[in-house]
């Protein structure tokens, strides 16, 4: 919203079911305790918790083929899912913390069911687009995508609790920024699908600033529409966030990051993000923690019209001598 006031809600996903390791449950709740909100309303916002969307596991959730804990991970997004809607409904910019990536699955979906067409801009190290049959893993972090592209559905089988997704994103409307760690199956799916991404070459190739532009230009070629920025922590350098459970080196800078952020907001079309893949457990020292939460914080400050030149309010004067 360009010099208006952002109305933001706030909805913590504490999923850790879509991938092997503890701790990316506490996402959320260091997230808010680094002071998210408080900065966010300092800065003009106003903001709505909706609190956590629980994340149960279903007993007995053997594995559906070699995808790992696929009821749990799918009754927790269909809840998330209409969380996700109804804060959409009362008009907010959702932002969704995480908590591991397959929250994306219920994020989007809700997204896109009050707001249909939508852009995603998907900044991770990884492509996340695996299927259940290309997963070298069988975590669903790194499938989500998958579920919810219409021209991958065939080739989707039903997950057992996952017939309640319907696929909502073309191809044609994703754009990948900072990939340094793509499987072959998501290798042959980004080019066979002619899905837009800009790894981290040509991050390095064309800067920042450029790939945004062009980040734009294709997401809005056709329409105009809402834009569903979905972050992965680990999209950034290790140096910068270590605690993420698959940190992969040379990764984009503290100001690369941000500045994805900024260009993202300026648009006046973000709608919804997901800031996901903070795990205190893989931080090896209480600064490590610390640095990678603050980066979480200040990319969702940089959604919502925190620029770094500095700011006053229109109605600012400077007291008389
Ligand atoms: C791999 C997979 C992944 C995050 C790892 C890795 C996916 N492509 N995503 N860490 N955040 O398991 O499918
Ligand atoms: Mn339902
Ligand atoms: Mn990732
Ligand atoms: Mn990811």
């Amino acid at each position: 919203k360009r010099g208006g006031r952002h109305s933001v809600g706030i909805v913590g996903a504490p999923f850790n079911r879509g991938q092997p390791r503890d701790g990316v449950e506490s996402g959320p709740d260091l997230i808010r305790a680094a002071g998210l909100l408080q900065k966010l309303t300092q800065q003009g916002c106003a903001v709505k918790d909706y609190g956590n969307v629980t994340c149960d596991d279903v007993p007995a959730d053997e594995p559906f083929g070699c995808v790992k804990n696929p009821r749990t991970v799918g009754r927790a997004n269909e809840q998330l899912s209409h969380t996700v809607a109804t804060v959409k409904r009362e008009g907010k910019t959702c932002v969704v913390l995480g908590g591991d990536h397959s929250l994306a699955i219920g994020s989007i979906h809700g997204h896109a069911s009050v707001q249909g067409q939508l852009g995603v801009v998907w900044v991770d190290a990884h492509a996340d687009i695996n299927t259940p049959l290309t997963t070298p893993t069988g975590n669903i972090h790194g499938q989500p995508m998958s579920y919810l592209i219409h021209e991958l559905h065939s080739k989707v089988p039903v997950v057992p609790n996952f017939s309640w997704i319907k696929p909502c994103v073309s191809a044609r409307d994703i754009v990948y920024i900072g990939l340094r760690d793509v499987d072959l199956g998501e290798h042959y799916i980004l080019k066979h699908l002619g899905i837009k991404m800009f790894s981290i070459t040509e991050v390095d190739r064309l800067g920042i600033a450029k790939v945004m532009e062009e980040t734009c230009d294709h997401i809005f070629s056709q329409v105009q529409k809402p834009v569903h920025l979905s972050y992965d922590i680990d999209a950034l350098d290790p140096t910068v966030c270590p605690a993420t459970g698959t940190p992969v080196v040379g990764g984009l800078t503290y100001r690369e990051g941000v500045y994805i952020t900024e260009h993202i907001c300026q648009t006046g079309l973000l709608s919804a993000v997901d800031m996901v893949e903070v795990n205190p457990k893989c931080g090896r020292t209480d600064h490590e923690v610390k640095s990678t939460v603050n980066a979480a914080v200040d990319l969702i400050l940089g959604c919502f019209g925190r620029v770094r030149e500095g700011s006053h309010p229109s109605d600012y004067c400077i007291s008389q001598p």
